[in-house]
């Protein structure tokens, strides 16, 4: 804070990512004005910070993209059917320059503390660089997996040689050719990278804590069978995802494993291989995947044969099958490579579960076991997911005078994923308690932004000042998630969705599970039921639903 006076603003957004940028859109075009505040010194957000080898988006780019505007779908065509982070960089670059959004952004501006002032129902937002921010309404578009976990492991600080996050790749001047590398975690990050790492060190070892399952992404360009879908009608394929599940438009299945022969089963499964698609895989085999274990059962087996079959060594094999939680309840991988990479003479498979790592030392990694001498460590270990970048922002203080830190010390609060009861004019894109990490991201995104800008557009309109979730509202909404992750599998595995991949984060099911249509019929009917759930005040007096 420069200490001169605060911007004043209708609408403060954190992040210019995928979520802030059509955020600003939107504001613009409803006549409210804002500015996104960015921590980078340029748009893109996720894909800003995460170019380590490797990176693309494991959604099709058919339908990881902005569907607001048919124009855009024209100017635009996609080179593969997954898209590499430069090309999606570059992608939320052309769209910021095309609606000219980068004059609301402030880049390089870290949010510090943002508090809720009752007397004049603004927001104060305090910056790392420039004016505070005073603001109506307040919305953090900061992304679920954005915020990297510590590494937890002790000695980080003694080594020598060089270390990279692959959520903090550099942007230039990493060169692993000839040296000894080690990467630390076998999830997406790791499971797209270690090929590409791979083939340009010495000598690459994989240290490995839980395997996960991965499924070839057959990239190239993108499959005849969708783009005609795509193609033959733009807008009903495009509502069609906006009620699917997933926010990828497949249909539901109704035929559970059950009533399938084996060879029936076989072949769906193996269809679902060679698509190259989770959400293919995820939701088109059998109605009894991803909601009963047995169902579930055999899917894992299957998969589980396609790994041996792939690695040569049955012992490094048997290490990289996942053994511990159902498939699809722990986010399942696309690779290119992966598995083939330990058939190559210069990769070496590390158990953790055998030999834990017990700390990094001045020339390289410890276990239980040995002492492994490296050049160069690579954390892949993952996000304080889906809360992280939110509570970064410390304190966010509501009505109450207590901090959003302190409201989800036993994990997060909100209605309906965007707003929290005690936080006024509040709002979070893709924030937990929404479908978010469950869901094609571009689709939800779109949905929680045109949701929260037409509701601030239809405030004003109406005369009202500042809207706030009761805590009804909240706690039946509370009621409705646990019912939801009761008929889903991912309360049975630890992982980023339920917080268990950091040490003492409270645990739960985050995102909903209820799925993308009836997510968004929900909250339309929140609004068609004259904002249900919320309490509405202003000048000329309040409304509570
Ligand atoms: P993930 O999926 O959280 O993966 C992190 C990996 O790092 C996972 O294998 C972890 O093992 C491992 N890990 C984390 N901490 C440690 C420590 N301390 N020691 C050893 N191993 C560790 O993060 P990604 O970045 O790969 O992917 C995140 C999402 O981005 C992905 O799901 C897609 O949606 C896109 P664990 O499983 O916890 O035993």
């Amino acid at each position: 804070d420069t200490g001169g006076k605060p911007q004043q603003v209708d609408v403060a957004v954190v992040g210019a990512g995928f979520a802030g940028l059509y955020l600003l859109h939107r504001l613009r075009k409803a006549g409210l004005n804002a500015v996104a505040l960015e921590e980078a010194d340029d748009v893109g957000g996720t894909w800003y910070w995460n170019r380590y080898p490797g990176a693309r988006c494991d959604i099709q780019t058919i339908d990881y993209s902005y569907t607001f505007d048919p124009e855009l779908e024209k100017a635009w065509t996609w080179s593969e059917k997954y898209a590499t982070q430069p090309e999606i960089l570059r992608y939320l670059g052309f769209v910021a320059d095309r609606y000219d959004l980068r004059r609301d952004i402030r880049f390089k501006t870290k949010v510090k503390e943002a508090t809720w002032d009752d007397a004049s129902e603004r927001w104060l937002i305090t910056t790392s660089n420039g004016p505070a921010v005073s603001s109506r309404h307040y919305i953090m578009a900061t992304g679920c997996l954005s915020a990297p976990k510590p590494p937890e492991i002790e000695g980080v600080g003694d080594f020598r040689g060089e270390i990279y996050f692959t959520g903090r790749w550099p942007h230039e001047g990493v060169n692993l050719a000839g040296k000894r590398v080690a990467v630390i975690g076998t999830g997406s990050s790791g499971i797209q990278s270690i090929p590409l790492i791979a083939e340009q060190a010495a000598h690459l070892t994989v240290f490995q804590r839980t395997p996960n399952f991965a499924l070839p992404a057959h990239n190239g360009p993108a499959p005849a069978d969708r783009l005609g879908l795509l193609q033959g009608d733009r807008a009903a394929y495009r509502e069609q995802a906006r009620q699917s599940m997933t926010g990828v438009p497949y249909p539901q299945q109704t035929v559970v494993s059950w009533q399938l022969s084996d060879a029936e089963r076989r072949e769906r499964f193996e269809r679902a291989w060679a698509a190259g698609d989770l959400v293919h895989i995820l939701t088109q085999l059998w109605a009894d995947q991803g909601v009963d274990v047995d169902g579930n059962k055999i899917v894992q087996d299957l998969i589980r044969e396609k790994i041996r079959a792939a690695v040569k060594d049955p012992e490094t094999a048997a290490v990289l099958m996942p053994d511990d939680h159902p498939f699809g309840a722990k986010r399942p991988c696309l690779d290119t490579n992966y598995y083939a990479t330990y058939n190559r003479p210069n990769v070496t498979l590390v158990n953790l579960r055998q030999e834990p790592i017990k700390a990094i030392t001045a020339s390289g990694i410890a276990t239980g076991k040995r002492n492994i001498d490296v050049d160069v460590i690579v954390f892949a270990t993952g996000f304080d997911a889906m809360t992280g970048a939110i509570k970064a922002v410390h304190p966010i203080t509501g009505r109450s005078g207590k901090s959003l830190s302190d409201v989800w010390a036993h994990g997060p609060e909100s209605y309906l994923g965007l707003t929290v009861a005690g936080f006024p004019n509040f709002f979070m894109i893709t924030g937990p308690g929404s479908p978010s990490v469950l869901s094609n991201m571009a689709v939800s995104i779109e949905q929680h932004a045109d949701w929260v800008v037409d509701r601030l557009a239809a405030l004003r309109d109406q005369g009202f000042t500042t809207m706030e979730a009761t805590d009804k509202a909240q706690a039946g909404w509370a009621q409705h998630m646990a019912d939801c992750s009761m008929v889903t599998l991912h309360r049975l595995a630890n992982t980023w969705y339920t917080g268990a991949n950091v040490p003492g984060k409270a645990q739960g099911v985050m995102p909903y599970c209820g799925g993308v249509g009836p997510y968004r019929s929900i909250c339309d009917e929140v609004v068609s039921r004259g904002m249900l759930g919320f309490k509405l005040t202003g000048p000329n007096g309040a409304a509570q639903c």
